[in-house]
């Protein structure tokens, strides 16, 4: 990516736009980025001012420093919450998350260190993971005396299967970057800066139409939650409303006349 930069500062985060990118980064870093119910309001008021932005294709998701991604919920907040409370939180941080999963363009999650707890789980949120060579992956709640609270139970073992799921959350042990790739936790293993990747990989998916991604996504996430024969009902349906689009008559229409595709999204 090139081009201008538009940086927005939030108590907990940054959030900076790049041509059809915006980049979204967790920024408490003497915390490891430890997720405060403050930053987790935030991140849903960052999603508020990405939604406004029509020109944006994809989100890539990071943690400030080199050390963490985020290392969790945030133990020292959590500490003394009471029963109500937590549930309290732990719904609303599920409604956050569900909402990055289902937002209407991709989110990648660039793992730069500690994706722990609820860290962990807000990565698992996002479309794709892609991890530094030095990620390390985990949810250690059981130590703590408590189970994830954000998705962790439902999304790891969406991700790994159940029994893979079981050992690492009964263990609370750490997954390091090349087991989460094996595993199928991260998509990829990448050497070198891990945010350059993700918006490399962001920028190719922003060159695509963008309706049909986001209608790829949809697909991709309700059909993971059915049976295959709706799920494939689904994806009919989902195919035909592209052919009501202008960026489905454009990019046929640019194969056709041999020249790139200029699609608006619309
Ligand atoms: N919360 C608060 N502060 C944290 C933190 C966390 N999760 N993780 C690290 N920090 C802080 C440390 O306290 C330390 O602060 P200072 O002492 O400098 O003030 C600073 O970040 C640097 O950490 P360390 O000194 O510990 O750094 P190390 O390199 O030695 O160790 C570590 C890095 C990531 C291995 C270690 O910090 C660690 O084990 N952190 C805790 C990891 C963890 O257990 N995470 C899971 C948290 S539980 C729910 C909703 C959600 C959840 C559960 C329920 N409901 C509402 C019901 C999710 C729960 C979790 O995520």
């Amino acid at each position: 990516m090139s081009g201008a930069t538009t940086v927005h500062m939030y108590g907990n985060l940054k959030l900076a736009f790049d041509e059809g990118v915006a980049l979204v980064t967790l920024n408490r870093p003497k915390a490891l980025n430890a997720l405060t119910r403050g930053l987790v309001m935030e991140l849903n008021e960052v999603l508020d001012e990405i939604q406004e932005r029509p020109s944006v294709r994809a989100v890539v998701l990071t943690g400030a420093g080199n050390k963490a991604f985020a290392a969790g919920a945030d133990i020292g907040e959590m500490a003394e919450l009471s029963p109500a409370a937590a549930t309290r939180f732990a719904e609303y941080g599920q409604r956050v998350f569900a909402r990055l999963e289902s937002f209407h363009v991709p989110v990648i999650a660039a793992v730069n260190g500690f994706a722990l707890g609820g860290g962990c789980e807000l990565a698992m949120a996002c479309d794709i993971i892609l991890a530094s060579e030095t990620a390390v992956f985990g949810q250690p709640e059981v130590r703590l005396g408590v189970i994830p609270g954000f998705g962790g139970t439902q999304r790891l073992t969406r991700l790994v299967g159940r029994q893979r799921a079981r050992e690492i959350t009964y263990t609370g042990r750490r997954v390091k970057a090349a087991e989460a790739e094996r595993i199928g936790l991260a998509a990829r293993v990448v050497e070198g800066d891990v945010v350059d990747a993700a918006k490399e990989l962001a920028g190719k998916i922003a060159a695509n139409g963008p309706r049909a991604v986001s209608l790829a996504k949809r697909a991709i996430n309700t059909g993971a939650e059915t049976d295959l024969t709706s799920a494939m009902a689904l994806e009919a349906q989902l195919f035909g409303l592209c052919f009501s689009t202008r960026d489905q008559k454009e990019g046929m229409a640019a194969f056709l006349e041999k020249r790139p595709a200029k699609f608006e999204g619309k």
